[in-house]
């Protein structure tokens, strides 16, 4: 890492009725020099969070964590969607039913990161990992999206919900050793 590359790192509360998200405990664990930066799970709020952070902190690089339900590898997203969608809704009841984020926009924003080396870097070092296409429609898609409008030197990190600590926090230590 070089020492001055200002690096933003993101995670999510609980969401859905769980008292936990391992993207916070992540966070939490996380001891490089980095600024930390916990969002809620809301549409609405969370991009104002961001944006905030983003005007104080004036990031080189954001990092967003969130949690992924199923899977056994760290997944990192090539591309964030245009749009918000959403059964069971948010942590403020809402119910996005397949809403542009922004209708001036393009249909996906593309982080510059070079994700497929940093892939590779990570499996090297012995840390399950793999390029995913899309992050879904839900809120870390949606911070996705803001933090790619900020900065294309954005990647965002889904962690599943099962996966220990420990090789997360390692993963997300080898992606910030990259900048
Ligand atoms: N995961 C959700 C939102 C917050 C989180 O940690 C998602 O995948 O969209």
């Amino acid at each position: 890492m070089q020492t001055n590359v200002r690096i933003l790192v993101t995670a999510f509360e609980p969401f859905g009725g769980s008292d936990t998200n391992i993207s916070q405990r992540v966070l939490d664990a996380i001891q490089a020099d980095v600024a930390k930066l916990l969002l809620p799970v809301s549409f609405r709020r969370a991009p104002e969070v961001l944006n905030e952070a983003i005007g104080l902190l004036q990031p080189d690089v954001i990092i967003a964590m969130g949690q992924a339900a199923e899977g056994d590898k760290i997944r990192l997203e090539r591309l964030a969607i245009n749009m918000m969608d959403s059964a069971k809704g948010d942590n403020d009841g809402y119910l996005p039913d397949e809403e542009l984020i922004c209708p001036e926009a393009p249909l996906a924003l593309k982080t510059t990161l070079p994700v497929k080396p940093l892939c590779a870097d990570c499996i090297n070092a012995g840390l399950p990992t793999m390029v995913s296409n899309s992050a879904g429609l839900y809120v870390c898609n949606r911070i996705y999206f803001e933090a790619l409008r900020h900065t294309t030197n954005s990647l965002f990190v889904h962690i599943p919900k099962n996966m220990d600590v420990e090789t997360a926090k390692q993963t997300i230590n080898q992606l910030i050793k990259c900048f």
